[in-house]
């Protein structure tokens, strides 16, 4: 009883809440899924890197676009969804709360989500999918694939309601004041996630299960990749945000700085919600059927995307300045010396930052329709996710797990597993810039993306891939072992490590900071803005393609 009062008194006054043992159970079911996706999907990507360099063939028959389909679906799909959601149950429970209610509702979430990974996962293995992560049609899987897939984002579309419901109740008891930031950013989230995920719900449920289940023939190619890229581009920007958010309120905790600015941190996710979805056709430059005019507006709007991303990198270096010229470090860059190094819950997430230098040039290359006509389709592009997804948002996934994991399971970041931690930093860092960037410049050199190795017949420039290649397996085999390292590092702080209590580091606002303004928080505005530039850059263009697109295809089964 007396706990229960102490946790008012804390919601009353706006202070942390305390992460009960029930709610750490929920919040760790997500991360051992995580987890497991972690090596799983790793193992493939050795695998693969091995095959491309062309000195490794898969035994026992094993098909190399089954391993990459494993991979992508596994590790972008699956790894981040659950982290995702996990730790933003994490975020809202420290900063809003949970119910009894809401936390019985929260399983059936991840129990939905569970089944369909199960289901998708098991369809791959049995070599009925090998469609790779985005299933472009004509490929053709078995029903169970998408139907897992389906329940996936079921399950995360629950895991939104709930996220909504938790901030409503919250507000409920605090009428007229913001909402804590963290809540805010979470809001936002999946508020982007579920429109965006409309779209790919759509082309599954009307276009992917019938024609795999035989009820259509045929299936219309351009609607489906126009529906997925709806989808696909937010997708990047569900997995960026999460790690964003680690950015803007959990970084400048562990520095021993407060947020720079409340304001602009909202600002720059309400501007992720607008631009984040009306750009998917940055995905499709180079398809035919869609008109130029269409795809120039939404390149347009993807420079707009561009804005909060740079909003963040300016934020993130007043932090650091402000913080070490507080902590009495002058000169033009002395502050930069009091960043704590030896400290694995900051040095990850800063290379995250610093990889997301040439990752975020890298997209603006893509974006480029000039430019993107160069790099579509080559492992350029597999360079650049990489990068993005693969470094800036899972090292900060990483520098996550080393508080989160202990303190949800009550135990602690010891001296070792912090030096272990970094060792596996810098083993991520150093794996993904020799991979990274042999896939870049054999990118530029002509290299295809989702393709198995070839000498295509020995040409010339064919030929001149094969340093990279081999550059590529040695960049792939470090990341293993980084993987192996951040496994055993999860287990033994999950499991192993000594009891304590691990600080749940959420940061405080500058005194002197403006106060947040109320209209940031006028969702029905910001919905309403989000739903017109869709309407505006997809509406006329989407007619079209129904209208004139080819006729259907006939699957192309494995
Ligand atoms: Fe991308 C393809 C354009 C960001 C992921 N992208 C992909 C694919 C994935 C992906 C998975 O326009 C492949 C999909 C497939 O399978 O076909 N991307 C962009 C643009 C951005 C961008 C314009 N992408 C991301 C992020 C991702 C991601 C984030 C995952 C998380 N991307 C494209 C395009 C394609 C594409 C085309 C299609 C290519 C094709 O032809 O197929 C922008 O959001 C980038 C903006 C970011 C910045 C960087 C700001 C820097 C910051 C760090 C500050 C550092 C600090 C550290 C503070 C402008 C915030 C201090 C450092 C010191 C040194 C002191
Ligand atoms: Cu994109």
């Amino acid at each position: 009883m007396e706990l229960e009062a102490l946790e008012r008194y804390k919601q009353d006054n706006r202070l942390p809440l305390s992460i009960t043992k029930r709610e750490s159970r929920l919040y760790m079911s997500y991360m051992y899924v995580a987890f497991i996706a972690l090596f799983v999907g790793g193992l493939m990507g050795l695998l693969q890197v091995f095959v491309r360099s062309g000195h490794f063939q898969l035994p026992w028959g094993i098909d190399y676009y089954q391993v990459l389909t494993v991979h992508g679906v596994i590790l972008a799909l699956v790894l981040t969804t659950f982290f995702i959601i996990g730790f933003q149950y994490a975020l809202m429970g420290k900063t809003v709360g949970i119910s009894e209610r809401q936390r019985r509702v929260s399983w059936l979430a991840f129990w939905t989500m569970t089944t369909g990974t199960i289901l998708t996962a098991v369809t791959i293995m049995l070599g009925k999918a090998s469609v790779l992560y985005t299933f472009y049609a004509p490929l053709k899987a078995h029903p169970a694939f998408y139907i897992g897939l389906a329940l996936v984002i079921i399950g995360s579309w629950i895991a939104g309601f709930v996220n909504w419901h938790q901030l409503y109740t919250w507000k409920q008891k605090h009428r007229g004041e913001k909402a804590p930031l963290l809540a805010f950013m979470v809001t936002i989230n999946m508020i982007m996630w579920f429109i965006a995920s409309l779209g790919v719900a759509a082309t599954v449920l009307i276009q992917f299960i019938p024609w795999s289940l035989g009820y259509a023939e045929t299936i219309n190619v351009l609607v489906s990749r126009t529906l997925f890229w709806y989808f696909g581009h937010p997708l990047v920007y569900f997995w960026l945000l999460p790690a964003y958010m680690a950015w803007y309120a959990i970084i400048p905790k562990i520095i021993g700085g407060k947020i720079f600015s409340d304001s602009l941190a909202r600002l720059s996710f309400v501007l992720f919600l607008f631009f984040s979805i009306p750009v998917g056709f940055h995905h499709q430059l180079t398809e035919p059927g869609i008109d130029p005019t269409w795809k120039f507006v939404q390149v347009v709007l993807t420079f707009m995307v561009i804005v909060p991303s740079l909003m963040t990198a300016f934020s993130m270096f007043a932090t650091f300045e402000i913080t070490g010229r507080r902590k009495g470090f002058g000169g033009l860059f002395g502050w930069f010396k009091h960043l704590p190094w030896k400290d694995v819950r900051f040095l990850a997430p800063f290379l995250g930052m610093v990889a997301f230098i040439p990752g975020g040039a890298g997209g603006i290359i893509n974006a480029s329709h000039q430019l993107n006509s160069i790099v579509h389709n080559t492992i350029w592009v597999t360079g650049h996710f990489h990068l993005t997804v693969a470094t800036t948002v899972i090292l900060t996934f990483f520098g996550v797990a080393y508080w989160l994991i202990p303190h949800l399971t009550g135990r602690r970041l010891t001296e070792s597993i912090n030096r272990l931690g970094i060792i596996q930093t810098i083993v991520w860092a150093v794996g993904m810039l020799i991979m990274s960037g042999s896939m870049h410049i054999q990118g530029l050199l002509g290299a295809p993306r989702r393709s198995a190795y070839s000498d295509y017949g020995g040409t010339a420039q064919a030929a001149e891939w094969g340093w990279y290649q081999m550059a590529q397996a040695v960049g792939g085999a470090i990341l293993f072992i980084g993987i192996g390292l951040m496994v055993y590092i999860f287990i033994k702080l999950a499991f192993f490590a000594p009891k304590g209590d691990e600080e749940f580091p959420i940061a405080e606002e500058e005194e002197e900071a403006p106060a947040t303004p109320m209209w940031l928080e006028n969702w029905k505005l910001w919905i309403a803005i989000t739903a017109a530039l869709i309407l505006f850059a997809y509406t006329i263009p989407f007619m079209d393609i129904i209208q004139h697109s080819p006729p259907g295809s006939p699957p192309f089964d494995w």
